[in-house]
């Protein structure tokens, strides 16, 4: 019996200000190519079921563009007659009750079984169950739900679980209401043939358990996410459970660093060949204030003409004073423009003005995270 497993596929996820040809958000197409990807594998591969762990889409009101994709694509898995189960994440988890669950829409197709509404669903065929437990707010009816999945177990059937959250604190994503699958509920794994996971967006076995897997995300929602391999899991169940991940073509990320105390060199030394279509990060190294005046952004692109996009961070030189009344040891641009605002002021005059400038900085932060 073999299972497709993928998850975190974050359908309308948008960034980068960068339109293609289609005037669609680059990064935007970019999410829908992966997922178009798995379904090519889906039809190669033929599978007996297929299992969706979460974060269908980005939001849990998606753009209708996003909505439209997945209509699409759901209607060409639903046509290949596998079951497709799939559960909800804290993305698509409306936080008030407000609103109607997205994954509603996909009710209607006959190959199709969702799970939301925060509560415990068992989807049963003749020899398999799948327990699933969509993403879950609040914590006491999470464990009331987790003893319904306890005693649907079925000793002569196998047995899927499927969930969305992090099994203890490492796969935590920094996120608005993550959920944490509570430590003295991890026995029932063992009495489980595989357990499928979202949330953490890499392939990877979670810790003691053998038969519990995330099947990581299919692209990056984030630019602190380096990870080039992203892709989904074969789970074959057979006497043995036997799971393999499989690779799907993403677009890469790579850094690049220029060491700004032998500027010229390093510019010369740099090798740009392998950043075609790519998103860099640039790190300018060892940089003092003086030349971080002279450098400017655009002319670091300019070294990487075929890139996508080019972020450029800047590190400042440690201990070092050119005369100049800047303490450059401070790293981030808030710590710098305060020790600024300090040199040209007086102390009142600084006392009075650091709470907005902090308070600035943290409205840039929130406005500028798109984790939510
Ligand atoms: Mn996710």
């Amino acid at each position: 019996m073999k299972i497709i497993h993928f998850s975190d596929t974050h359908l309308g996820f948008n960034d980068l200000d960068i339109l293609n040809n289609e005037n669609i958000n680059q990064r935007e197409a970019d999410f829908y190519d992966a997922f178009s990807q798995v379904v090519e594998q889906i039809k190669i591969i033929k599978p007996d079921y297929i299992i969706h762990t979460g974060d269908l889409f980005h939001r849990a009101s998606p753009s209708n563009r996003a909505i439209t994709f997945a209509l699409e694509q759901f209607k060409i898995i639903d046509e290949l007659n596998i079951p497709f189960i799939l559960i909800a994440g804290n993305h698509s988890t409306p936080r008030t009750n407000l609103s109607s669950p997205i994954l509603k829409i996909f009710e209607s197709l006959k190959n199709i079984h969702v799970s939301f509404n925060q509560e415990y669903k068992k989807v049963e065929f003749e020899h398999i169950i799948f327990h699933t437990l969509p993403h879950m707010n609040d914590e006491t009816k999470a464990l009331s739900q987790i003893e319904l999945c306890e005693q649907n177990i079925h000793k002569n059937k196998k047995n899927i679980m499927m969930m969305h959250c992090s099994v203890g604190a490492f796969y935590l994503m920094q996120e608005f209401g993550e959920w944490v699958y509570p430590s003295d509920k991890e026995y029932i794994f063992k009495m489980m043939d595989y357990v499928a996971l979202g949330h953490w967006h890499s392939f990877s076995q979670v810790g003691k358990h053998e038969n519990v897997y995330y099947s990581g995300s299919t692209e990056r929602t984030s630019m602190s996410d380096k990870r080039n391999s992203k892709g989904f899991a074969v789970v074959t169940l057979g006497d043995d459970l036997h799971v393999e991940y499989k690779e799907i073509n993403i677009r890469p990320f790579v850094q690049k660093e220029i060491d700004c105390e032998d500027f010229e060199n390093s510019i010369l030394k740099i090798d740009a060949s392998d950043t075609k279509d790519a998103i860099v990060e640039v790190k300018l190294s060892n940089l003092t204030s003086l030349q971080s005046i002279d450098i400017q952004n655009a002319d670091i692109k300019n070294i990487f003409p075929n890139a996508l996009h080019v972020s450029v961070k800047r590190e400042f030189k440690k201990g070092l004073n050119e005369g100049i009344a800047v303490d450059v040891e401070a790293l981030s641009l808030e710590e710098y423009f305060l020790q600024h605002v300090k040199e040209d002021s007086d102390d009142k005059e600084f006392e009075r003005l650091m709470p907005k400038i902090q308070e600035l900085f943290a409205q840039y932060e929130e406005a500028n995270n798109d984790t939510l």
